[in-house]
């Protein structure tokens, strides 16, 4: 690992914040040891609470373990244990002018398995949501993408018609796949509400069709498949950030020469009508003193005083 201060340097230099984030959430789960962390994400009121709660199987209001209310909820990532080794982590919701997203951007970096929410309800991804898909996905290596990131559709209850269901999914899906440049990720759909009646009513047929067992199965699958290689898996993070820092480094290093260059360019050009003139002056002086001397040998010559003639030479050559 580098030391807090070379990674601030490099962001600084580099101008490149996330870099920076991405350094101090790894220093973070490396501190934190064997222990494995989910975290979720997604827009604001998109179910990331509720979706947390229902994977403890904690549904009814007294014992939820995740705050759920009117937007925006979570403000702190909150941290609860799933399993023995595997940690939930809770994070802020993102709005669509990312006016908080710092916060959330910053846990993230620190989950070793993140799972992106998108409420159905609101039809395709939007904007914002692409783009930050994308954002957190700049932050794991296209090799573990497929293990790492889980994309999860909630409030599923909201759509009845299994044909508008199969259109959004095969759109949506479309729309990660482009986010990611190509790389598939896992693809669940949920219901919190569907699975909190479920349990209320004893009805396991609908616990089920809410799909959380599926993804509660999935998630501890995907956590212990990464607890088993979490050295090599976070020694390979250490080194894509290094490469990363290195690239943006050397990619600084380019502007700056090139902007060395451009300045010398500039005030070569700035200065270079008035060094002409000075040549013109210099060649002006030279030619008269060419003239004078050759005046002088003429008449020195003449006078058959050669010693005097070498002094005012040199007298001259030495002007
Ligand atoms: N219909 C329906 N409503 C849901 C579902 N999941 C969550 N909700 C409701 O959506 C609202 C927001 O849920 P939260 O779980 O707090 O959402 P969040 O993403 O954690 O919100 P923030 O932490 O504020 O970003 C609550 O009123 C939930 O009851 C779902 O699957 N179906
Ligand atoms: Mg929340």
């Amino acid at each position: 690992m580098l030391s807090q201060s070379d990674i601030e340097t490099i962001a600084r230099l580099t101008n490149n914040y996330d870099l920076l984030k991405k350094w101090e959430g790894l220093a973070r789960k490396l501190a934190g040891g064997a222990k494995i962390t989910i975290a979720n994400t997604g827009l604001y009121s998109s179910g990331k609470s509720s979706l947390f709660n229902a994977l403890l199987g904690r549904v009814n209001e007294e014992d939820m373990r995740f705050a759920v209310a009117a937007p925006p909820m979570t403000r702190n990532g909150d941290r609860e244990p799933l399993t023995e080794n595997i940690d939930m982590l809770d994070t802020p919701g993102i709005d669509a002018n990312f006016m908080d997203d710092a916060t959330a951007f910053n846990m993230l970096m620190e989950a070793d398995i993140i799972l992106m929410t998108h409420n159905v309800n609101r039809g395709m991804l939007d904007r914002p949501e692409y783009d930050w898909l994308k954002r957190i996905a700049g932050g794991i290596s296209r090799e573990t993408l497929s293990e790492r990131l889980i994309f999860v559709s909630t409030w599923t209850d909201r759509i009845d018609n299994e044909e508008d269901r199969e259109k959004l999914r095969t759109e949506i899906k479309r729309q990660v796949l482009e986010a990611l440049n190509g790389v598939e990720i896992r693809f669940v759909e949920v219901s919190a509400k569907r699975y909190k009646t479920g349990v209320e009513k004893g009805k396991t047929g609908l616990q089920n069709a809410s799909g959380i067992p599926e993804l509660r199965e999935l998630v501890i699958s995907a956590g212990k498949n990464f607890a088993e290689r979490a050295a090599v898996l976070r020694r390979g993070e250490i080194l894509r950030l290094c490469s990363e820092s290195r690239d943006a480094l050397n990619a600084r290093k380019r502007e700056v020469s090139e902007e060395i260059e451009n300045r010398k360019r500039r005030i070569k050009s700035r200065y270079s009508g008035a060094f002409e003139k000075w040549r013109v002056i210099l060649g002006e002086f030279s030619s008269m003193r060419s003239i004078v001397i050759n005046k002088l040998q003429e008449v020195y010559n003449a006078s058959d005083n050669a010693s005097e003639y070498q002094g005012f030479k040199n007298y001259i050559y030495g002007i």
